[in-house]
């Protein structure tokens, strides 16, 4: 494809971007269409996909790859979680994906090692996708049912970024490693304010951080609110690639010598310390020296962050010949089955049994908080990547976000630890061959064509993903609550023990706002039964975090139509008007102060907000506030009409229904 006669050079975002441009215009903020090579989605995320990829009428993968992966619900307690693994594994098969055995470890883990290739676009409904930018891709998390249109072979849209280069000097120093580096940009940028930027890492110090590090990078970028973030794919992707037995899938990509960037940051890794994300925020950071000395609960290392290889075999090492403090629970789960099959091979796992760390299973697990909560008011050392409050599955805990490294000293120490102060961290090099063993990984005979005849099986906790309704043009609403600023989708619709119900949307949406307003779904069902719909008012970044679309799928089936904040994220704008709700900012900030929940709030012409926005008018308090919009053509169709199912029935000429 041609892109017109340039004078400038490319940054690696602009390469793969072009190279996957369907239509639109590159210019930052409009909106544009891309192909999509490969797809990942998991289980909490991927039954929705599939039934929304099956009520389209789609019949087959027609992206190069997908890959269905099953590693947040293993807890199966009851019958609901096995139901899911049994229908994915189904519907892998019927229409062409790669279905992952429980067992075989993190969807980001796996596909970095397995699948991943950097040049190639890579979608999934996980907000840690990016994690493939640490081999090259331009790896975007997204809702279920737009990874669902991907998998049929649609477009995604997004909005074309601004770029801005994390231009690396120097080298880290010992005891520092790349969690200490992400949670230094995350100082630098906070969880908001990143909406529509790409990270690109680039700079001589790129060279010296090998891919797990790369990944561990650019899987917690997410927490800045980018859109994704990216290395360049050079030797030493080629060199990890090699050592996975995938070494024909390389390509080199880097930025043009004269590529321009809309702003740089420039980080000398050898100035970067020990850091930690303080609770309850992954941008509420503080350097370990600071925190050095407080009493820890419990140690957990893993999730889709810190669970290589190479980080699992640094704390072995460091826990050999020693225990862990008798006052602390630690526990380790590995990101895939390749890391646990390498460390008993090298006789690691034993480093980490005798010093009497608990071995949990390779899968999400505490990370999602659906297991090894702390006890009440402890303090938990993760090397996960998010601490929202409540996640860890105890309202009061206090969970700090930190390296292996530090980790691994505070699990010997019983105290928050500069792991420097350890004698010699050792430095891991990446092996010369991986452990490869895919068997855990079905029907790759098939990717693309699908076995036509399977039986899909569904389980009684198999629902159907809900219809919307067109959007009315008068609204008779009511603010049934006004939340603050950074509601993140946990807080909307929590996951831990919750979990089970996310293929079974009237009883997930039981849920919405439990922690926040436990009396929001009585009301929320008393004003849509009443025929009022219902409104959510928010402050600024609503939305933040995991990219579960039942953050607006359920309160749709509970009858919200708009959701007026001071800003959003990314992921959950798309996902709302996906879902069929209006997202819209208050034009004057302080007509947030000014609004109470409970206020009934009218609008006589809900249509013509949609075209950049309009007043609204609180009858309750007896004013009127401008709220305004910023919607495609394309957005403002799918809203009109319920919600994109009902979008794609409608533009296939179903009429009604999906
Ligand atoms: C998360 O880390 O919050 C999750 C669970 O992986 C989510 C996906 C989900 O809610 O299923 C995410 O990050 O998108
Ligand atoms: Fe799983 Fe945690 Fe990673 Fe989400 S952040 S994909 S729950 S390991």
């Amino acid at each position: 494809m041609l892109f017109g006669s340039r004078l400038m050079g490319r940054n690696i975002v602009e390469k793969l971007l072009h190279s996957h441009l369907i239509s639109g215009e590159p210019r930052p903020g409009q909106e544009v269409a891309i192909r999509i090579d490969q797809c990942l989605t998991q289980d909490a995320t991927g039954t929705m996909a599939y039934l929304q990829f099956e009520s389209m009428g789609l019949d087959r993968i027609r992206a190069e790859l997908a890959v269905s992966y099953v590693d947040h619900n293993t807890i199966q307690v009851g019958f609901e979680n096995a139901d899911d693994h049994e229908y994915l594994r189904t519907a892998a098969q019927r229409f062409g994906a790669v279905f992952s055995k429980p067992g075989n470890g993190i969807c980001h883990q796996l596909h970095l090692e397995r699948f991943g290739l950097p040049g190639k676009t890579l979608l999934g409904s996980d907000s840690h996708t990016p994690t493939g930018g640490g081999i090259g891709m331009l790896a975007m998390g997204a809702g279920g049912i737009d990874v669902a249109v991907a998998m049929g072979g649609g477009p995604f849209y997004l909005n074309w970024p601004r770029v801005r280069l994390v231009r690396l000097t120097g080298e880290l120093q010992p005891g520092v490693s790349a969690k200490d580096v992400i949670l230094k940009v995350l100082e630098r940028y906070g969880t908001k304010g990143n909406v529509g930027w790409v990270l690109e890492y680039g700079g001589p110090g790129v060279a010296s951080l090998d891919v797990p590090a790369r990944a561990t990078i650019t899987n917690m970028g997410t927490e800045l609110g980018v859109t994704t973030s990216v290395f360049p794919s050079d030797s030493v992707t080629r060199g990890f690639l090699a050592a996975q037995g995938r070494e024909e899938g390389w390509v080199a990509l880097e930025a043009d010598s004269s590529a321009t960037y809309d702003d740089v940051f420039e980080l000398d890794l050898s100035t970067v310390e020990p850091l930690a994300a303080c609770p309850h925020s992954p941008g509420n950071i503080a350097p370990i020296t600071e925190l050095a000395g407080r009493k820890v609960n419990q140690v957990l290392i893993g999730s889709c962050t810190n669970a290589s290889y190479r980080d699992l075999k640094t704390v072995a090492l460091l826990l050999r010949g020693r225990r862990v403090h008798p006052e602390v629970s630690a526990g380790v789960a590995a990101g895939s089955r390749q890391v646990v099959q390498m460390l008993a091979r090298e006789g690691l796992l034993e480093s980490y049994i005798s010093a009497g760390f608990r071995i949990l299973e390779n899968a999400c697990g505490f990370c999602i908080g659906n297991s090894a909560s702390p006890q009440s008011g402890g303090v938990s050392l993760r090397t996960s990547n998010r601490n929202f409050e409540g996640r860890s599955g105890t309202a009061d805990a206090q969970v700090y976000l930190v390296s292996p490294e530090t980790a691994a000293a505070a699990a010997i120490s019983g105290r928050i630890t500069d792991p420097r102060t350890m004698e010699t961290v050792p430095e891991v090099q990446r092996p010369q061959q991986f452990l490869v063993d895919d068997s855990l990984f079905l029907y790759r005979e098939t990717v693309g064509k699908g076995v036509p005849g399977t039986e899909i099986r569904r389980g009684p906790n198999i629902g159907q993903p809900p219809a919307g309704q067109p959007l009315p043009s008068v609204l008779d609403g009511v603010a049934t609550i006004k939340v603050g600023d950074r509601i993140t989708t946990d807080h909307i619709m929590p996951a831990g023990a919750r979990l089970k119900y996310r293929s079974n949307v009237p009883q997930y949406a039981r849920y919405v706002f439990e922690h926040v307003d436990p009396g929001f779904y009585a009301r929320a069902v008393e004003h849509r039964d009443a025929g009022r719909q219902n409104i959510i008012v928010a402050g600024e970044s609503y939305g933040q975090g995991s990219s579960r679309e039942h953050a607006a799928m359920c309160p749709m089936y509970l009858g919200v139509r708009l959701v007026v904040a001071k800003g959003f994220e990314r992921i959950h704008q798309a996902n709302l008007i996906n879902f069929g709700i209006l997202p819209c900012c208050f034009a004057d900030a302080s007509d947030y102060d000014r609004i109470q929940a409970g206020d009934r709030i009218a609008c006589d012409d809900l249509h013509k907000l949609l075209e950049g926005g309009g007043d609204l008018v609180n009858t309750t308090q007896g004013y009127r506030f401008e709220v305004k919009t910023a919607l495609t053509e394309r957005q403002r169709r799918i809203l009109l009409d319920g919600g994109l199912l009902r979008h794609v029935a409608a533009a296939a000429g179903a009429g009604e229904g999906a």
